[in-house]
């Protein structure tokens, strides 16, 4: 199966023989460097290898519709926990630039002890089902062919299933995953001792299958009273993170670090964040960068989430980060929307090319208050681990409340996240080997008695039992869905309409969710403003009405309000008359034109008309009119009369007369369209000449009924206009 850019990603055919499947590869791909990188008029210095297939940003249009690829991976959080609709949101995050692909879950995952078939979207966004994570990893397989890009499904080995996740993970193809032993002990208070254990076994099969590793340290920054104070504590946890994987066995350049600005606006943030950033990038210089956006005080606003997304991406330019995970900048308010999982995409990969290059011109200071700053911070962060062996290590740390508390190292304050080595979910369930312990498994940490089976080291295990799922796939036993109601071909049946037909509604998550979002300004004080919105809304006719957003642009005078709310309507696109999409040529190819032919063009306001502007801006350079493409244009003012535009005209020999009028009493508009073209006959120029008209209240149809070559009315831009001249002129050529 090829994906076609002008085609729908048919999800019946991700579905089909699903059973059978089995992933094109495993393991994480970073992207390629292009040393100098030439794309248009520019040379990138820090940029990956471009896509086949992708969408620009949009101003990209005026060069080509180039679309440099930033050298960090680019990460999107997607899970709505529709995985047949998350499924067409990583199509189009992945033309934006996505390749990590997250699937995150709204309800823990941690919290179930075993691994769960089927696709229960009443769940949330889980997507550790089997089924979920092959039809994902599948549709991925197809998309970065058609993108030209290996993209990474990432997901969460945690809980106290996380070797069993491990194992499925490394059947299925996942490339990346959240691993971390101190977020199952910290946040989900499962037993330390189990936590533990399960890392080292969940690591050693994310060894053996390749996947990259994100740790957990964020969570203490987005739990933390004052995100900022823990700086030291988040440098002990990525420590012992790295460090214990590395005992496992996991090469370096697959642990990355969970690093997020520590705060954000109206923070001063660049004096807390970037010390912060060098500090860790210095210590563990050895690791990649996995950098989040903070989203600690994150509100409703779009804007400012988006912002502080871009200052965090500043730092991420000034020090470094392999992978530049995005937040969608909705998640304050909504579960996250396909349009905001793109923005983010769009956001990371504007700024990071935006910043293309800036640490050839720059550095930062090798004195001063960025370094005194950093080096407290790693002082503080060691001292903090000196404490963590003195206490009797890492579990006595944790029983005395050492994490998360909320005082700034070393001062405590006694409200850490405290709990005890005995207690906790799955507590006295970790039983020492027996003398002969033998498990035939592929891959496994610690004391395996491979000796018994007189295997030699290389040798794997599980060559008594001629081979396990990770070798042989096909011992893989797949168990579809098992609830009659709840699952995919449910789903699909209830929206087949929308998917197969050519009805559509709108939609912000889930096929015919019909959520539409709007804005309004309304000159009222806050609360007023929010009641006043939503009764308009009803009036709309809109259903399940919230507002998801309110900001104060004055105590008084106003309020700006975000809505959101379901149509009930659908629309059949065969319904529609569609007219053709009007032809533009590139401002390139127009140059060109005039450049190879020069053109000249006499214009005026005619009859008794004195309005300017329209006319004045289909020339003017200044908002792109005509003249930037070297026609001569001889402007003759307002009110100008028929004879004299026709005769100025004859006088300068030129190609084009273009009349303007704005009053349309009486039809007087059409009128004068007809007398110009009827004067131009009467002096024997009409087949040599080009006669435009235009003006608000002209309909081109009705313009062209009077004899001349072209109407243009409201919305027309100079391109418009020198494309007509363009094509016109050839055409004339070809009739003369
Ligand atoms: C991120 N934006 O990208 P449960 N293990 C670790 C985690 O950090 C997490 C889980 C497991 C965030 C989103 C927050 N982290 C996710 C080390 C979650 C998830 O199924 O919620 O219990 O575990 O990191």
């Amino acid at each position: 199966m090829e994906l076609k850019p002008n085609e729908k990603l048919n999800i019946k055919n991700i579905l089909k023989d699903l059973d059978k499947y089995t992933p094109k590869r495993r393991g994480w791909v970073w992207r390629k460097k292009e040393e100098n990188l030439q794309m248009g008029p520019f040379t990138f210095k820090d940029c990956s290898t471009p896509l086949k297939n992708s969408t620009p940003l949009p101003s990209a249009k005026y060069f080509n519709d180039i679309d440099p690829q930033p050298m960090s991976s680019i990460t999107t959080e997607i899970a709505s926990g529709r995985f047949e609709d998350d499924i067409r949101r990583m199509r189009m995050a992945a033309w934006h630039g996505a390749d990590h692909i997250m699937v995150i879950r709204t309800a823990g995952q941690s919290h179930f002890d075993g691994l769960i078939e089927g696709t229960p979207q009443g769940i949330g966004g889980i997507p550790i089902t089997r089924k979920q994570v092959r039809a994902q990893r599948k549709a991925l397989d197809y998309i970065e062919e058609e993108v030209g890009r290996p993209i990474n499904y990432h997901s969460y080995i945690s809980g106290v299933a996380g070797p069993e996740i491990a194992v499925m993970f490394a059947e299925e193809g996942v490339n990346g995953a959240h691993q971390d032993p101190q977020y199952n002990v910290l946040y989900r208070n499962i037993n330390m001792i189990r936590s533990f254990v399960d890392a080292a076994e969940a690591k050693g099969i994310m060894v053996w299958a390749d996947i990259a590793q994100i740790d957990g340290a964020h969570n203490a920054n987005a739990t933390a009273r004052e995100a900022w104070k823990v700086m030291p504590e988040l440098m002990v946890q990525h420590a012992l993170n790295s460090i214990y994987s590395v005992k496992v066995g996991m090469k370096k350049e697959n642990i990355c670090l969970s690093t997020v600005p520590p705060t954000a606006p109206p923070a001063p943030c660049m004096t807390l964040d970037l010390p912060y950033a060098l500090a860790l990038r210095e210590l563990f210089i050895e690791y990649k960068m996995r950098a989040q956006m903070n989203t600690k005080y994150m509100e409703s606003s779009t804007r400012e989430a988006t912002v502080t997304h871009v200052l965090n991406l500043l730092i991420s330019r000034l020090t470094r980060a392999e992978i530049q995970s995005t937040i969608t900048p909705d998640e304050g308010r909504n579960v996250p929307w396909h349009i905001y999982n793109i923005e983010a995409c769009d956001t990371a990969k504007q700024a990071l090319v935006g910043m293309d290059g800036l640490m050839d011109m720059i550095e930062l200071k090798n004195e001063g208050v960025l370094r005194e700053k950093a080096r407290e911070l790693k002082e503080r962060a060691v001292l903090f681990m000196e404490e963590v062996l003195e206490v009797g290590g890492y579990f006595n740390a944790v029983e005395q409340g050492f994490f998360v508390d909320s005082g700034y190292y070393p001062e405590r304050n006694g409200d850490g996240i405290a709990r005890k080595m005995d207690g906790g979910v799955g507590v006295g369930t970790v039983y020492e080997r027996d003398e002969d312990y033998f498990a035939p498994v592929t891959a496994h940490f610690g004391y395996n008695n491979v000796e018994q089976y007189e295997l030699a080291s290389e040798e794997s295990p599980a060559k008594v039992i001629d081979g396990t799922t990770l070798e042989k796939p096909e011992k893989i036993i797949y168990i579809d869905e098992l609830d009659e109601n709840d699952n995919v071909n449910v789903r699909l049946e209830e929206t087949k309409e929308l998917r197969e037909s050519s009805r559509f509604k709108p939609e912000v998550e889930w096929a015919g969710d019909g959520y539409i979002m709007f804005n309004l300004f309304l000159p009222l004080p806050k609360r007023v403003a929010e009641f006043t919105a939503l009764e308009m809304a009803k009036k709309m006719g809109l259903e399940d009405v919230e507002v998801i957003h309110k900001e104060e642009m004055h105590p008084s005078e106003g309020t700006r309000i975000e809505l959101k709310g379901r149509v009930g309507f659908s629309i059949d696109t065969n319904d529609l008359v569609i007219p053709p999409e009007p032809e533009i040529m590139s401002d390139d190819e127009i140059r060109e034109g005039i450049e190879k032919e020069p053109m000249k063009i006499v214009a005026g306001t005619v009859g008794e008309d004195e309005h300017s502007v329209g006319l004045r801006e289909i020339i003017d350079i200044k908002h792109g009119g005509i003249e930037k493409y070297g026609i001569e244009c001889h402007y003759l003012g307002t009110s100008v009369s028929i004879e004299k535009l026709v005769d100025a005209a004859i006088e300068m020999n030129a190609d084009a007369i273009m009349a303007s009028t704005i009053i349309s009493h009486d039809d007087i508009h059409y009128k004068n369209m007809k007398r110009i073209h009827e004067l131009c006959v009467e002096k024997g120029i009409r087949d040599n000449i080009m006669i435009l008209a235009g003006g608000t209240q002209v309909t081109p149809e009705t313009a062209v009924k009077q004899g001349v070559d072209a109407g243009f009315g409201r919305g027309t831009k100079g391109v418009h206009v020198a494309t007509f001249l363009v094509n016109r002129r050839k055409e004339m050529k070809n009739e003369n």
